[in-house]
């Protein structure tokens, strides 16, 4: 719950399409969980954050030149954009998208055990 911030952003890049930075609910969490828990143990391995990483990146590399330039994001991730991209250039390289969510992987592995258990990335949805 303290790392709302991290976590709704982990989430975020997890869910697909990345950077969808809108208030997951949290069954969208959790599908986004699922989606990226691809042996389904439960657990995030880095193996699997790094494969989403990719999936997420793809997703969002429209013309397939690998870079995802910030303006073909939505507005409402631009302003978020800016911190994954490093040598602020305006585009995020896959290299600067990597480093960012590697950065996340270790922030939200409060257990250290270098897995992501739901209970790390899961924060509280909206109240509705
Ligand atoms: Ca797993
Ligand atoms: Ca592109
Ligand atoms: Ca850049
Ligand atoms: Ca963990």
């Amino acid at each position: 719950m303290r790392n709302t911030v991290l976590a709704g952003a982990v989430l975020a890049v997890l869910a697909t399409p990345v950077l969808a930075q809108s208030v997951l609910t949290e069954d969208e969490q959790r599908a986004a969980f699922a989606a990226a828990d691809t042996n389904g143990d439960g657990a995030i391995d880095e193996a699997e954050f790094a494969a989403d990483t990719i999936t997420a990146f793809v997703g969002h590399d429209d013309d397939g030149d690998e870079v995802v330039v910030i303006t073909e994001l939505p507005a409402g991730v631009q302003s978020h954009a800016a911190q994954v991209d490093d040598d602020g250039d305006g585009e995020l390289s896959f290299e600067e998208v990597r480093a960012f969510k590697l950065d996340q992987f270790q922030a939200l592995d409060v257990n250290d055990d270098n897995v992501l258990e739901l209970d790390e990335v899961i924060m509280e949805g909206p109240a509705q």
